[in-house]
Order: structure tokens, then C-alpha cells, then sequence
């Protein structure tokens, strides 16, 4: 049953996040379990104002500066995100000229491929899903990558994730660049950049970004990377909690 949300509804956008989710279930892209994900995700982003703050903001730029220095940088995307931005991570690939890969926790063969076909549909031209490659030391499904994607790249942007697989890509040599509300998380915690922001906003945000510092030269990147903290941008998003109390 499908519910009447007027756009006069105080929570207008927030229901109708929910609703996209509630869509990609029922197309079998989002598990059950990405509907408890993202009351958490809800929970944090309502604490932190429903808006960009200055720590994310600044992570974002550093983010775009790492995948443009990046010579393989790769976008890792999952049931949640696919069905949340789909759109916005298509134009960010291309922008980027970095493909999106489908990697997820809960696995069936037949699950990625309907989330490659998603991302097809909403108009990206670099979807990788082959299931290729393993990742060392990752005891779950999410070790399934793509030899020409996460399994050869040097970044990954990684969103909504959940454990340990963002310690093992590090391990493994790889930049991680995780997108997360949580400042608290694992996955927050051991990000080389941490992006503490909804993924709603911070994708179409990192594009415009690109869009921007593209014409940018090296050192210019890699002095907004020099000057990067990320321990003070998760004391920042923990701040910001602790004022409200
Ligand atoms: O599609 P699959 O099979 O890969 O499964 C995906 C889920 C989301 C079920 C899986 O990765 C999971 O269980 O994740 P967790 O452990 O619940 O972690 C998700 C993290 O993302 C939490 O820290 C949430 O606060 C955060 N989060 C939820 N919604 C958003 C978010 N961060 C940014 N934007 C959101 N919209």
C-alpha cells in the first residue's frame, strides 16, 4: 500500500527518502536489513540538522581531490545507495571517470544483477559486477569484487558500509574514502577520509565539486590533501553532537 505524502508534510523529504527504499525492497535491491540501516542513518541525520556541515563539507573536498589524484579510483555501491542514488552516482562516475562497482553483504549472484541493471537504467555507462576477485582477509561476501574494479584500484569510495572491509582494503594498499552518518562506526573510524553526511547530499555534492576543481592542477590537490585532517573532522561531527546537550 502506498502512502499520500503531501509535499506540505513537515517531514515531507524525509518519507520520501523512505519510500525509495521501501521501492528498492520490493524490486529486491535493498534487503530487509537496509531498512534498519537506514533508521540509523535517519536518526544521526536528524540530530545533525538534516543539512551539510562544515566537517563534511571540508571532507568532501579533500574526497574529490584523493579521487582525482587517484589513477584507479572506484566507487563501491550497495542495495541502500543504489536505491537512494542512483542517479546522482551515475553522474559522479562520469565526472570522476570512475566506474561504479556493485558490492554487497548480503550476496546472490542474482541480487548484484539486478542492482548493475538498476544502475544501467538510471544511465551509468561504467558498471562493473563481474564477482571476479577476492579480497584477502575479508571472511565475507563483501570480499566478491571485480578484478578491474576494487580488486586493481587505488580508491575506493565506499557508502553505507558496514565492519571491517574498510580496514582490509587499507590494508591492501587502497585509499578509503567512506561516506557514513555514524562518526562512531568502524567504517568511520578507519576511512582515510570520513564524509559524515547523507549520502543524498553528499553524492550530487561531491559532483558539483568535481566539476569544479577538475581543471585544478596537481599540487593544488595536493595541498587541500596536505592540509587534511580526519581525526579533527570525526572531533568536529562528535562535537557538534555533544553541543546539543
Ligand atoms: O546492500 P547490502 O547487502 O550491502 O547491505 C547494506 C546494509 C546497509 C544492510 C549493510 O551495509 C549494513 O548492515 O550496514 P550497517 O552496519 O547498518 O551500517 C550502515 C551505516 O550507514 C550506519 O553507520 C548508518 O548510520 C549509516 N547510514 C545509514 N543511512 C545512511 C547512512 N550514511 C549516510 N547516508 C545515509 N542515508
Amino acid at each position: 500500500m502506498k502512502p499520500i505524502i503531501p509535499k506540505s508534510h513537515p517531514r515531507y523529504s524525509s518519507l520520501m527518502t523512505r519510500e525509495k527504499l521501501v521501492e528498492g525492497f520490493r524490486r529486491g535491491i535493498v534487503v530487509p536489513e537496509g531498512l534498519i540501516a537506514h533508521g540509523r542513518g535517519e536518526a544521526f541525520d536528524y540530530i545533525f540538522g538534516e543539512r551539510t556541515r562544515e566537517f563534511a563539507a571540508e571532507a568532501e573536498k579533500a574526497a574529490v581531490a584523493l579521487m582525482l589524484l587517484s589513477e584507479r579510483p572506484v566507487i563501491s555501491v550497495n542495495g541502500n545507495a543504489a536505491a537512494l542514488v542512483a542517479e546522482e552516482l551515475s553522474e559522479l562516475s562520469e565526472v570522476l571517470n570512475a566506474p561504479l562497482e556493485v558490492n554487497v553483504f548480503h550476496w546472490s549472484r542474482e541480487r548484484v544483477e539486478k542492482i548493475a541493471e538498476f544502475l544501467m537504467e538510471k544511465g551509468c555507462k561504467n558498471v562493473l559486477f563481474a564477482g571476479d576477485a577476492v579480497i584477502e582477509g575479508i571472511e565475507h561476501f563483501r570480499r566478491i569484487v571485480d578484478r578491474r574494479g576494487i580488486y586493481s584500484a587505488d580508491t575506493v569510495l565506499v557508502m553505507l558500509e558496514d565492519g571491517d572491509r574498510c580496514e582490509i582494503l587499507r590494508k591492501n594498499g587502497k585509499k578509503v574514502i567512506a561516506v557514513d552518518l555514524n562518526p562512531l562506526s568502524r567504517t568511520a573510524k578507519m576511512a582515510d577520509i570520513t564524509i559524515v553526511n547523507n549520502v543524498t547530499r553528499a553524492i550530487p555534492e561531491m559532483t558539483e565539486l568535481a566539476r569544479s576543481m577538475k581543471e585544478k592542477k596537481r599540487e593544488e590537490l595536493e595541498e587541500i590533501l596536505k592540509s587534511y585532517d580526519n581525526k579533527k573532522i570525526l572531533d568536529d561531527a562528535l562535537k557538534a553532537i555533544s553541543d546539543l546537550v
